[in-house]
């Protein structure tokens, strides 16, 4: 599917050319007019019908009423969770067969391309909201597979909350709004939600998953996905495999700090989705592997935890992951509105081959997304909006309904019938089957005992991190508990966080000021040590590489050009984006005196939207700014935020003014062989040597 290419840029128009100033925009091509949804060409869409220029306007203005009728209604009622998404659709395609593991038929035949459309979301905030608070990110990709749908509604975090549907109502009350004060918006640093984790053990796996870096991306393009629960694969002689599905982003997963998520938020609302949109407009198409963790019943048997329980991972390190084929996001879609808002996943819409396990959070989800399509599209056809409709024919008895745009034809729409031939009819070779799984229980309320361990894989996961992702959940924790107004919430989560891990409840502790006031809480199983898994680590397999990165560079009024165009050239074979700013957007002259256009200005391209930042600042310009309080913030921040900085000599006394010192990371800028150092170094991400000296949990 080829990229859609830029628009060209809009033409200029003289506003105010009409009568009394007013902007008329007309065209003499009767295929080109403006017309009511009726199809009745508009003479006048700037001023509605009056009795007299300057009297009331009359009901009988249809055009007037239709317009104003429609706008009224543009809105739905937006999604309880996962309101805040942005989409995009690409194809998936397999490495190579999978007929032994399923009968799937987009997993067949490397050659074959199938489209997708994913949604990437926050859970929490409403769909107005800022792309970063601390919060889960859904990863949720619609397979328009020749055999039908197939949705692999996903999140960023490979466990959840909660072991059961039942509390899934709870937990999202708890964590949203307040109920009586509607305050905080997308933030889970609130009494409400700390009472309820502090109330579910089960929670505290994703809790460490909620207090790291996971929770605060870089870049949508940056994040892992996972499937969470086990499916199961169903191959052409009925034999089925246990599966867990994992995305890989081919730039590698990267977060941003937290001081640096709540600054993004101000400084640009829609970091993810301009970052993803403007990506693929530029042909940059995002990437990920599919990767499987597949296992027979024998194997889970082995494992030290319920594979049916959605609060535990099975570490790659325990069972491999393979990786299966890529997915290649290239087309943005052409309406947010009609696409990314409307699109409706379901995880119940799996193609023959791919089966559902007995995951009581996994059977829930079968029930709730069909049903809240219901009320948020309006009606049962909603499987017939473009984005939603499969690709392959589908054709069934089901008729009418509000909102249907199909026209069935024929007479019969029952079956079994005689009177009409031609007509759907059952197919028992290819049809979806579930598979048999024999069923003997007493019908009962009641969770398994073999979900009882809450702690283990809370500590496993917390161990397995670098000392900075350590550091990180410890301030995490630290910030979001010192939000809880009911001191008793937080000495319940100190006790939690005590079955967790000495270490970790130690530091919270400290952080808070709260020393030796963890509740005793007896944990249901007793925690176990298990081996670390490092590929649980996001640091610790970051990969060296600045592509898909923002280069800042701050120019000043004689900066040296041939700097920029190096610093460009490096970037540009890193695969890296070059972003420049100046004082002004209008820009600055350089040392031959030449206008330099910048992209954007110094006080609306604050350091914290680059991954790392260069200073090409002239002695008289670093002079000029340094008395300036937002050039004295960007290089501040750029420092505190750890990142690699590439300075002109002139640009050492902004460093110094803004409180940086020199050292790892500072690297000077003053002729090609430096420019590259800079860029080497910074392909290493942050100066995590840096952090201790800056920042301290509290
Ligand atoms: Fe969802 N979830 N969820 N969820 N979820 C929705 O469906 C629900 C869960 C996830 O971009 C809703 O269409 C229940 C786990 C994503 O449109 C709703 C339970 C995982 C998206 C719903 C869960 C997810 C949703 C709201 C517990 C990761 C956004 C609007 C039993 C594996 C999809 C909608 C998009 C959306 C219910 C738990 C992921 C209300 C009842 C676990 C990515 O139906």
């Amino acid at each position: 599917m080829p990229a859609r290419k830029n628009p060209p840029a809009p033409r200029r128009v003289a506003a105010g050319t009409g009568k009394i100033a007013e902007t008329h925009q007309t065209s003499e091509k009767p295929e080109q007019a403006l017309t009511t949804n009726h199809g009745i060409p508009i003479a006048d869409n700037q001023n509605s019908l009056k009795a007299g220029p300057r009297g009331p306007t009359l009901i009988e203005d249809f055009v007037l009423r239709e317009k104003i009728t429609h706008f009224d209604h543009e809105r739905i009622p937006e999604r309880i969770v996962h309101a805040r998404g942005s989409g995009a659709y690409g194809y998936f395609q397999v490495y190579e067969s999978l007929s032994a593991i399923t009968k799937a038929a987009f997993l067949q035949d490397p050659k074959i391309k199938t489209e997708v459309f994913v949604r990437f979301s926050t859970v929490v905030g409403g769909a107005g909201s800022g792309d970063l608070p601390r919060d889960v990110r859904g990863f949720a990709t619609k397979f328009y597979t020749s055999e039908g749908n197939y949705d692999l509604v996903g999140n960023n975090i490979p466990v959840f909350f909660i072991q059961d549907a039942m509390k899934f109502p709870d937990l999202v009350h708890s964590v949203k709004m307040e109920a009586d004060r509607g305050f905080p918006q997308a933030a889970s640093a609130h009494d409400t939600f700390w009472d309820f984790a502090s109330l579910t053990p089960e929670s505290m796996h994703m809790l460490m998953w909620t207090m790291s870096d996971r929770a605060i991306p870089r870049s949508l393009r940056m994040i892992e996905g996972f499937g969470v629960h086990t499916f199961r694969l169903v191959n052409s002689r009925g034999q089925s495999h246990f599966v867990k599905f994992h995305w890989r982003p081919k730039l590698g997963a990267q977060s941003v700090l937290w001081d640096e998520a709540v600054k993004i938020n101000g400084a640009d609302p829609d970091f993810h989705r301009r970052d993803l949109w403007e990506a693929i407009e530029k042909g940059d198409f995002p990437e990920w592997e599919l990767g499987l963790q597949v296992f027979d019943e024998a194997q889970a048997a082995k494992l030290d935890f319920d594979v049916l329980d959605p609060t535990k991972l099975i570490p790659e390190e325990v069972i491999p992951l393979r990786m299966v084929g890529r997915l290649v996001l290239n087309r943005n879609p052409d309406n947010f509105f009609a696409e990314t808002e409307q699109v409706a996943f379901l995880p119940s819409n799996v193609p023959p081959g791919i089966d559902f396990t007995n995951d009581p959070l996994l059977q829930g989800r079968l029930f709730s997304y069909q049903d809240t399509q219901l009320s948020r599209l309006g009606g049962p056809n909603f499987h017939q909006i473009p984005v939603n409709a499969p690709r392959c024919p589908f054709h069934n008895f089901q008729r009418d309904g509000l909102r249907q745009m199909q026209v069935p034809k024929g007479r019969a729409n029952y079956e079994p019938n005689s009177i009409d031939t031609g007509v759907p009819r059952e197919n028992p070779q290819r049809g979806f089957t579930a598979v048999p799984e024999e069923m003997d229980g007493t019908k009962i309320r009641r969770r398994a005992e073999t979900f009882s361990d809450h702690y283990s894989q809370a500590r496993l996961f917390f161990r397995s991190m670098t000392e900075p992702e350590q550091r990180h959940i410890v301030s995490a924790f630290a910030f979001e508990l010192a939000k809880v107004s009911i001191r008793a919430i937080r000495t319940r989560m100190l006790g939690h966080l005590a079955n967790i891990d000495s270490d970790l409840h130690r530091q919270v502790e400290d952080a808070l000021g709260m020393q030796g006031q963890a509740d005793k809480i007896a944990p249901a199983a007793k925690p176990r040590d298990l081996p670390p898994s490092p590929a649980l680590s996001i640091i610790g397999k970051a990969p060296s590489t600045l592509a898909g990165r923002k280069v800042g560079i701050l120019i000043t009024e004689g900066f040296d050009a041939s700097l920029l165009a190096a610093l460009r050239s490096s970037a540009k074979a890193e695969r890296a984006d070059v972003f420049v700013v100046a004082p002004k957007v209008g820009g600055v002259k350089d040392d031959a005196g030449h206008l330099q256009e910048a992209d954007g200005s110094l006080s609306g391209s604050p350091s914290v939207i680059f991954d790392t930042v260069a200073i090409l600042a002239s002695e008289a310009g670093a002079a000029d700014l340094s008395t300036q309080a937002a050039t004295l913030d960007w290089v501040a921040n750029a420092y505190a935020h750890l990142k690699v900085i590439g300075l002109t000599s002139a640009a050492n006394a902004l460093l110094d003014k803004a409180g940086g010192k020199p050292g790892p990371g500072i690297i000077p800028v003053t002729n090609r062989k430096s420019v590259t150092q800079f860029i080497q170094t910074a392909r290493n991400g942050r100066i995590w040597d840096r952090e201790p000296s800056l920042r301290r949990p509290a």
